[in-house]
């Protein structure tokens, strides 16, 4: 009896941060989060698309590249954001959405900085792609609760971990590293610095599914807010990196001629 009082009390708390308007509530954490993840994601955008300007020609599809994944994140934050503060339900579909076009297009990036160097292989790049893009489904699958899937949970889960960790093996040990390390500083750096966003930015979301498991509304604010700080350090971090190889190289190469 005194529990569930408890627990009312706790759900009026959680009630009275909802937005009862339509407008962000300054006490709500999450949306504030969805709140700056949107900013975050349209100043990259302006910024990567100056600063393609001022690098070396083999870098500027890079930087598009750059902008173009935190442009479409920008527009799916401001949708993703609304959907939060109206409902104070995970925007699933937007979010899901908005990896299924951004992460391919990291991929890529892979792909252009290896091609950059002559390097690039075709079959790694399917590679790459297709395990994201199991990761992704799987991990859809298993978030969204349809019934179709039901019970099938967890080895979803499972297989979407599967396909990330395969991902990780083929950056760390696969053919693309042999083929970076006679390649220029930027370029090493570059791919590094990326391989290292995909081991460990990557892991805040796996950690963020798992915090929200369970499904009550402390768990789903956990969980938003953990894939909030994911895609600013996993789009906003990732084209820096790319932003500062790219700056690197174009002044190594200056100071050649
Ligand atoms: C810009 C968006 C990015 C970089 C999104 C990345 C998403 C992931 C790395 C998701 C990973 C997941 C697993 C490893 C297991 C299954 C659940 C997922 C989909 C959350």
């Amino acid at each position: 009896m005194v529990g569930a009082l408890g627990l009312l009390t706790l759900s009026s708390v959680a009630a009275s941060d909802h937005a009862t308007n339509g407008m962000l509530k300054e006490t709500d954490m999450v949306g504030i989060s969805f709140w700056i993840a949107t900013a975050m994601m349209l100043a990259s955008t302006v910024f990567f698309i100056l600063e393609r300007n001022n690098v070396a020609a083999k870098w500027k599809t890079s930087m598009t590249v750059a902008a173009l994944v935190t442009g479409i994140a920008w527009y799916h934050y401001t949708y993703m954001r609304e959907h939060w503060v109206e409902t104070e339900t995970s925007p699933l579909v937007m979010r899901y959405i908005d990896w299924l076009i951004t992460v391919p297009l990291q991929v890529s990036e892979f792909y252009l900085i290896l091609a950059a160097i002559g390097a690039a292989s075709a079959v790694l790049f399917w590679k790459l792609f297709g395990a994201s893009i199991v990761m992704l489904v799987a991990g859809f699958l298993s978030e969204s609760s349809i019934d179709a899937v039901e019970g099938m949970e967890t080895p979803l889960f499972a297989i979407g971990v599967l396909a990330w960790l395969y991902i990780i093996y083929e950056l760390w040990a696969g053919e693309a590293k042999e083929k970076v390390s006679d390649a220029s500083e930027g370029t090493q750096f570059a791919f590094k610095a990326m391989a290292i966003i995909l081991t460990v930015g990557w892991a805040i979301y796996p950690i963020g599914f798992i915090m929200g498991e369970g499904g009550d509304s402390g768990d789903i604010e956990m969980l938003n807010i953990l894939y909030n700080i994911a895609d600013v350090v996993n789009k906003t971090a990732f084209g820096m990196m790319v932003w500062y190889a790219a700056t690197m190289d174009t002044k190594a190469a200056g100071s050649e001629e």
